[in-house]
């Protein structure tokens, strides 16, 4: 099976870990956002990653392919089967994936994505007001949410997780990390979703990838 991205979008992050979680060997291939490589589009038609392939079956979008992974393999369960826990297991990854991502991406990309790979100026006035702005209701919510035990869902470690941690793990890849002054629950919750070997690893090669690209800017740059 193949997920065709890079691990520094959290949506292809989120496959990576979903299927090392399982024990699943997914092989990446790299293919850039928006890149007209015939082999990607075939299985991402609108050039967004992830695009996946298992066989002569292909799909995009990093919950679509969870969601195949889940039903393919489903041991260990990463997607709860009980209906209140099932609903909530998909907010928070919606969550992750509409708020999160909606603040996380401004931010990583205008101090990333588009100095570092596009050459472009930074917006640093839009990443400052999504970081200090929008990021901090999520922090919030986050912080007042997570359970004792120290998971979202069901006490025990679900897609949730993996889909609320995957974009705080772009962040620290440029050194926007949460507040543990601020927000303590919610740093511990991330620092110990982040350690599991199914994050660590990717998030390692994430960290030495951006760092070679130059790391983050910011405004005293
Ligand atoms: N809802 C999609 C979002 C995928 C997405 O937007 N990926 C970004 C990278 S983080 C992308 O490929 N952007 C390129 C583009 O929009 O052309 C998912 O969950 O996979």
């Amino acid at each position: 099976m193949i997920v065709y991205g890079s691990t520094i979008s959290p949506y292809v992050r989120k496959c990576m870990v979903f299927g090392a979680e399982k024990g699943l060997a997914l092989e990446l291939k790299f293919a850039g956002p928006g890149s007209p490589d015939p082999e990607f589009r075939a299985v991402s038609p609108f050039g967004k990653m992830p695009g996946f392939r298992d066989g002569d079956f292909t799909i995009s979008d990093s919950t679509a392919i969870v969601t195949y992974l889940e039903a393919k393999y489903p041991e260990p369960n990463l997607i709860p089967i009980e209906p209140q826990a099932r609903a909530r297991t998909i907010w928070f990854d919606e969550m992750a994936d509409t708020l999160m991502m909606a603040a996380a991406g401004v931010v990583f990309g205008n101090r990333f994505v588009k100095p570092r790979v596009m050459q472009l100026p930074c917006d640093h006035v839009a990443a400052d007001q999504a970081e200090n702005e929008q990021l901090p209701p999520i922090l919030a919510y986050l912080e007042r949410t997570i359970r004792e035990s120290g998971f979202l869902v069901e006490d025990r470690f679900t897609l949730a997780d993996i889909s609320v941690a995957s974009p705080l793990a772009t962040l620290g890849c440029i050194g926007v990390c949460v507040d543990p002054a601020r927000y303590p629950r919610t740093a511990a919750y991330v620092d110990a979703i982040h350690a599991r070997p199914s994050f660590a690893e990717i998030i390692a090669r994430d960290r030495a990838q951006v760092a070679a690209m130059g790391g983050g800017v910011d405004r005293a740059a």
